[in-house]
């Protein structure tokens, strides 16, 4: 066995003709792809919560993870786990994560690049001979995006013992509860407490991910430590009014509630842009939905975010009283439902310090600080223990689009560094 002290990040064999370079950046890309095929869609990538394509992902997943030396298994919830057993029964853990579902028509970094980058770490430890003081779990979280029960980080919440109960009611667009969806898929909802880690247990939780936005790549970086990640609130959204006749109802008896809804969504874009927040529409239905039909009911979605949950809030109740003056204006109604709630939250100085030091050993001495924008399963891991997370450049800055890209040396730069983070902790324990 070697000592974390003595190990140099890095990849572990020479290039082999057959194939990449076990734990390389090359062989993770190439996996990606691999994960891109386990689709509910021809042409794109969807990958929700409790269906055939992650049951699928979850058994490639976790071959790949015996490879790399981590005993696979699937917790109670749905996730892909690997266990790297510590020196002595009650060592502490280190949890090494990301996710493996997508939103529709995803691109094949979001969540997986992490996912596989923890493995990768973890097999080029084990093929060092290296002897941790620690035990590593790897997690897969099944459910961040909440695609298919509206709900997210559902994968997590369950590993940080915040399952709620009153999510088993949760429907999809079919109207099938969770609770029938965990049936379905073979899991018992009376065990979902098992997915849980003892708090007493979890050293901290390590994540990389792509950035999904582009400031890594306007300073010319490929890689940038997290300080924090804003937090979330999603709304479904209705504007009531009344149908009627396209052409013989006159403007002035017009109960438009689509019309209602567009003003409300620029308002969204002003009052959040104007205050510091982010707000987004992402969907929006008219009904009944004819030509000729004025829409006397539109519904729509709601994704607020900022820095801090005080600044959210309040632009949530500035969105609030411009939607009951438009209301007033137009002989409306406004009905908000709330479907997520996420608290802002801060990384652990610790554990980001290890990031820092794993990207300075990749020749980057003061690594950018970025502010998550995008939501992670970190968040939800909070409660439990503290986070840290790396950030690696994608083109453009953008994701949740099949565009989504990464380059193999930006790649091979985050597995040194994110290797070198896990070394740097466990020098703390030598
Ligand atoms: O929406 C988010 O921020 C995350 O990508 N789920
Ligand atoms: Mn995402
Ligand atoms: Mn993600």
């Amino acid at each position: 066995m070697t000592s974390p002290a003595d190990i140099v990040p890095g990849p572990v064999s020479p290039e082999d003709a057959d194939g990449p370079v076990p734990f390389s950046a090359a062989e993770i890309l190439e996996r990606c792809d691999i994960l891109a095929t386990h689709s509910s869609r021809i042409g794109a990538i969807e990958r929700s919560y409790l269906t055939a394509e992650h049951a699928r992902t979850n058994w490639t997943v976790g071959e790949w993870m015996a490879e790399a030396g981590l005993e696979p298994w699937q917790d109670a919830a749905g996730n892909q786990r690997g266990t790297l057993a510590g020196p002595e029964d009650d060592a502490p853990v280190l949890m090494l994560a990301s996710h493996l579902d997508t939103v529709p028509g995803a691109g094949r970094y979001d969540g997986i690049l992490g996912t596989l980058m923890a493995i990768a770490v973890v097999g080029r430890l084990s093929a060092k001979g290296v002897e941790l003081p620690f035990g590593i779990e790897v997690l897969g979280f099944a459910d961040e995006e909440g695609t298919r029960f509206g709900r997210t980080l559902l994968g997590s919440c369950a590993v940080a013992g915040a399952w709620q109960d009153s999510w088993w009611d949760l429907k999809d667009a079919q109207g099938i509860s969770l609770r029938t969806a965990f049936e379905a898929f073979g899991l018992d909802p009376s065990r979902i407490e098992e997915a849980a880690l003892p708090r007493e247990q979890v050293l901290g939780y390590l994540e990389a991910h792509i950035e999904q936005g582009p400031l890594l790549e306007d300073a010319g970086r490929a890689l940038g430590v997290v300080t924090g990640i804003m937090g979330a609130r999603r709304f479904d959204l209705t504007m009531i009014g009344e149908a009627g006749h396209a052409g013989g109802m006159p403007y002035g008896r017009r109960r438009d509630g689509l019309l209602g809804a567009s003003e409300l969504v620029t308002a969204i874009e002003e009052l959040s842009r104007d205050n510091g927040a982010i707000g987004t529409v992402g969907r929006m239905q008219a009904f009944p939905g004819a030509a000729n039909v004025i829409p006397g009911r539109a519904e729509f979605s709601l994704d607020l975010r900022a820095e801090t949950d005080a600044l959210r809030d309040h632009v949530w109740d500035l969105i609030q009283e411009r939607a009951e003056k438009i209301c007033a204006a137009r002989n409306l109604s406004f009905e908000a439902v709330e479907r997520h709630d996420a608290t802002a939250t801060v990384v652990g100085t610790r554990l980001a310090d290890a990031i820092r030091a794993g990207i300075a050993a990749t020749g980057d001495a003061e690594p950018l600080e970025l502010l998550s924008k995008a939501g992670h399963d970190a968040m939800a891991v909070a409660s439990l223990t503290d986070y840290a997370m790396l950030f690696v450049r994608c083109g453009g800055g953008i994701s949740h689009h099949r565009d989504e890209s990464v380059i193999e040396a930006d790649v091979a730069l985050a597995l040194d560094a994110f290797e070198a983070a896990v070394l740097d902790l466990a020098r703390d324990f030598c």
